[in-house]
């Protein structure tokens, strides 16, 4: 896959896209990974690429021209590279959308800065707006790098020969089961003994089961959403007698072990 990054700031990405995972997927070749500056598509000695809004109002806009001739430069060599702008006004991000932008051959993310960018950028150039969140960020930039990492991990071979994407947390809606690794005992915390059995089909029932316990407990909007096999029913049908009134142990750090009974007002 190849993705170019429109931005005012490429070196924001000199470091998190050489590291890691994303590092060695750009190094395998699998990832061509591109910033490109828009202030280097300004023709005036000043290189100005933002201005003050038409009507008045705080802030500056970033200007049109620069940008445009940026995407048209990277459009020159491949017309079908799909455009996408990272802004609160898009679609929320989420991993199925992950799963389906890593289909296409070529990206261009563009990142805001300011206020954002002139309407007609969109008008003329748009295919796509994505949101990674409901908060206001300094520039697109942080937002287009969580969009590679969650995109490039859906790329044959970039999670390396054993792990794909599809067995992640989101798979089927569902939050993942709770991992364990040694020590088997940490501060009179044990590892739940189904785990040490070796037993691999009460091994994949639990973590079906944590699985949804989980989900129902800190994400019961995913359940909604999940296609949930019979035996899944069956399960959250247990884990929603069991549950009430409990909640889950990762909002009580430090507490004892396993579940705690729930304080009335405590959300
Ligand atoms: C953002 C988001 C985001 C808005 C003004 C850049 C900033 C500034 N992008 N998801 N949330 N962008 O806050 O994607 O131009």
């Amino acid at each position: 896959m190849r993705i170019d990054i429109l931005t005012l700031f490429p070196n924001m990405f000199s470091s998190p896209l050489r590291e890691s995972i994303l590092g060695r997927a750009v190094e395998k070749g699998l990832l061509q990974i591109q910033t490109i500056n828009i202030r280097d598509f300004t023709l005036d000695k000043h290189q100005v690429v933002d201005d003050a809004p038409y009507g008045g109002g705080q802030g500056m806009v970033m200007k049109v021209e620069p940008i445009a001739r940026a995407i048209e430069s990277v459009k020159a060599q491949n017309p079908s590279a799909r455009t996408i702008y990272l802004t609160p006004q898009g679609k929320p991000f989420h991993q199925d959308l992950a799963r389906r932008l890593s289909t296409q051959s070529h990206l261009i993310l563009l990142c805001g800065r300011y206020e954002g960018i002139d309407e007609r950028v969109r008008e003329l150039f748009i295919d796509e707006e994505i949101s990674i969140g409901d908060y206001v960020l300094t520039g697109g930039e942080l937002a287009a790098m969580v969009l590679v990492d969650a995109v490039s991990r859906f790329i044959p071979g970039v999670l390396g020969s054993d792990r794909s994407a599809e067995e992640d947390s989101f798979f089927n809606s569902l939050l993942e089961y709770p991992q364990y690794t040694r020590p088997v005992e940490f501060k009179g915390c044990r590892v739940p003994e189904v785990l040490l059995s070796g037993n691999h089909s009460a091994i994949s029932l639990w973590r079906r089961r944590e699985a949804i316990r989980q989900t129902s407990l800190r994400r019961p909007d995913l359940l909604a959403k999940a296609s949930l096999t019979d035996e899944e029913k069956g399960l959250l049908e247990e884990v929603l007698e069991v549950n009430q009134p409990m909640i889950a142990p990762a909002y009580r750090p430090g507490r004892d072990c396993g579940m705690r009974m729930k304080d009335k007002n405590e959300f």
